[in-house]
């Protein structure tokens, strides 16, 4: 029996997109700052100049999905990490934001077979927003550790059981 698993090292031939909310950016930024700070001590240099991560930059959360898409369909990355943060306001409008960025970045994920990480708050308050970016624990670091783990597995199923089974 073979057992897959994803490994965190050999990550010099991986590529990764980011899509990013500009919405909330006191948070997303955070979130940002954590995810590419894990990357580069996991091997990845996230320099927009570079060759391994790419960056793309929506008005919000609704916008994630559409935008995530296009990067995975273009068959460029091994992963692409979706950072974003809905905050409960007075309205029902974060119920329909949150629903939509989730349901959609599974479908990116399924659709495209490429991993597809769900790096979106969504949370009551600005207080539990920053408390996960970065006030207690950045959640944008165990957002890049799903990403490399992810990135790595499906090479490996790829590998072993070929690309028809994506
Ligand atoms: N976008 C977010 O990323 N977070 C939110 O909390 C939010 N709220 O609450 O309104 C939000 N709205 C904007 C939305 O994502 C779209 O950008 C906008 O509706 C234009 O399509």
């Amino acid at each position: 029996m073979t057992v897959f698993e994803g490994r965190f090292t050999d990550t010099q031939t991986l590529r990764f997109a980011m899509v990013i909310g500009r919405f909330n950016d006191l948070v997303t930024e955070k979130l940002l700052s954590g995810c590419r700070d894990c990357l580069l001590r996991h091997g990845v240099d996230p320099d927009p100049e570079g060759t391994q991560v790419d960056y793309a930059w929506v008005p919000g959360c609704f916008e994630i999905p559409l935008v995530a898409r296009k990067l995975a369909a273009s068959g460029r990355y091994d992963a692409v990490i979706c950072l974003g943060a809905v905050i409960r306001g007075q309205t029902p409008h974060f119920d329909y934001v949150s629903a939509e960025v989730t349901k959609g970045i599974s479908a990116v994920s399924v659709q495209t077979g490429v991993p597809t990480i769900m790096g979106v708050l969504t949370v009551d308050t600005m207080q539990q927003a920053l408390e996960r970016a970065g006030i207690k624990s950045n959640l944008g670091w165990s957002y890049a550790m799903n990403a490399i783990e992810m990135a790595n597995l499906m090479r490996d199923m790829t590998t072993a059981l070929g690309d028809s089974a994506s």
